[in-house]
């Protein structure tokens, strides 16, 4: 009896705590259950196709999951995972293309964890203005000093202006999720957030920072010249939580001949591709400066190469956009993918233009390695400045006995006694000058040849390359290393 009681407790012990184990593995699965994220529809902006703006919302992304749904007028274009506040989990950034009536056009939209009722919410969302969604960009800065983020977009609308829309974190509430306000929303030729460098008391959250200014240009209505800005600076009023305008300044443009101002600002972004082609040097560094920044646009091989002193970085020439006085590129680097810059190009005459390069949105007006200033076109003539360059076509293979070469679309391959490498290639002109690039793959060498190429009576052609250092005083020869090939008649 004794050990049929002692059974039947083992047996009533076990089924109990089998009872138990599926209760909570029920239980826990129910809560994962609510606790997925919804999967819809998520899209990323398709880079691959630069100077294709707007509307193409390109190819379906994997990776960020979105834990709200899309509401039924809506297609979530991204997604971004970043912790906005001060609790410690990670809220989510949406953007969003209203497809509905009204209202429509893209959209930013905060998901919001719920610690109490444990579900993720759709705390917030606000229209944004800009309309090509290539050049959208988002980012969250603690922009007024307050060490709170705000979220900073940035983009053209459908007027080509830039715009850009900062918004305010507001007191979060426990029941309604995180919220923001509009602090400041503007359209202009060409829009910035100054971003100066704080101390190191604020580093260390010991106080606060200066809010940083913004900058908007704008043509100058009370001017005949188009070229005419007005510039404003907008600062943070903390009383009235917006920023307002500060100061407006005058700042006369450049006195282009109409002639060459009518055939490079066409509204047509590869119109003003044609004039940028080239190498460009800054216009504040002397004559003789060895660390000049030289800028080199490319727009056939998809680059534009930034040298300052012995260094030299590639970007590639995703887009172009037309605007009012010039041209806005975005790019990216050819090495680290995740670093892009922003161009935004002014035609201040025949044979200059200003640049500002933007990194992460924020100009660093700060920081050493700034690219913006004026450039000036390297050139020996100046009628060459509105004629389209018009570079030599290398293509097919060459070859002398010692070497072979092949240039096909962008890419390179040489073959030479004792080594042989491969990569892409740049072409573009100094003055009367023509000189390639050669890229080596990744981290490899850069060599740059000048060009001369003949055409001989039968159809093959002759092809010397002579190895150069490009200078603001144009190309300085090497002695050695100069390579002279010979192609065959192309069938
Ligand atoms: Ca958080």
């Amino acid at each position: 009896m004794k050990r049929f009681v002692t059974t039947l407790f083992f047996l009533v012990s076990a089924l109990a705590l089998a009872f138990v184990g599926w209760y909570w593995w029920k239980s826990n699965a129910e809560r994962a259950d609510a606790a997925k994220p919804v999967s819809t529809r998520n899209l990323v902006v398709n880079h691959d196709e630069g100077g294709t703006a707007g509307e193409d919302v390109g190819k379906p992304a994997t990776g960020n999951l979105n834990r709200i749904g899309a509401l039924p007028d809506e297609v979530v274009i991204s997604v971004e995972s970043q912790n906005l506040d001060q609790d410690e989990g990670e809220e989510q950034i949406l953007i969003v293309k209203k497809t509905g009536a009204k209202p429509t056009g893209l959209a930013v939209v905060i998901a919001d964890w719920l610690p109490e009722r444990k579900i993720w919410i759709r705390s917030w969302e606000s229209l944004i203005p800009v309309t090509k969604l290539t050049t959208l960009q988002l980012q969250v800065r603690d922009i007024l000093g307050d060490h709170r983020l705000c979220i900073v977009i940035a983009g053209m609308d459908e007027i080509n202006e830039q715009t850009l829309t900062l918004f305010r974190p507001r007191i979060e509430s426990e029941t309604t999720g995180l919220a923001y306000m509009p602090i400041v929303s503007l359209a202009a030729d060409s829009v910035f957030i100054e971003a100066i460098e704080r101390p190191e008391s604020y580093q260390l959250a010991q106080s606060n920072g200066s809010p940083f200014r913004i900058l908007s240009f704008s043509r100058d209505r009370e001017s005949e010249n188009p070229l005419d800005q007005v510039r404003t600076t907008w600062t943070w009023d903390g009383r009235g939580s917006v920023y307002a305008t500060s100061s407006i300044d005058r700042i006369p443009g450049a006195q282009v001949e109409q002639e060459i101002a009518n055939k490079v600002l066409t509204g047509r972004a590869s119109d003003f591709e044609d004039f940028l082609q080239g190498l460009w040097y800054d216009a504040d560094s002397g004559p003789r400066d060895p660390k000049a920044r030289l800028l080199v646009f490319d727009r056939k091989g998809a680059s534009i190469i930034f040298f300052s002193g012995d260094s030299q970085e590639v970007f590639h020439w995703n887009e172009s956009h037309s605007t009012r006085t010039g041209l806005y590129i975005g790019t990216q680097n050819e090495s680290v993918q995740t670093l892009k810059r922003l161009l935004d190009i002014e035609m201040t005459g025949a044979e200059s233009v200003a640049v500002r390069v933007f990194e992460d949105l924020l100009m660093k007006i700060d920081s050493e390695n700034r690219w913006d200033g004026t450039y000036r076109r390297l050139t020996a003539g100046k009628t060459a400045a509105v004629k389209v360059a018009t570079l030599l076509d290398l293509a097919g293979a060459w070859q002398s006995p010692k070497a072979r070469l092949s240039f096909k679309e962008g890419s390179y391959s040489l073959e030479l006694d004792s080594s042989s490498s491969l990569g892409r290639y740049i072409q573009y002109r100094v003055g009367t000058d023509q000189v390639v690039e050669l890229l080596a793959g990744t981290g490899g060498q850069r060599i740059h040849y000048e060009i001369e190429l003949r055409t001989n009576k039968d159809g093959s052609r002759n092809l010397t390359l002579t190895p150069v250092v490009p200078t603001i005083n144009g190309l300085e020869r090497k002695e050695s290393g100069s390579l002279n090939l010979t192609q065959k008649k192309q069938r």
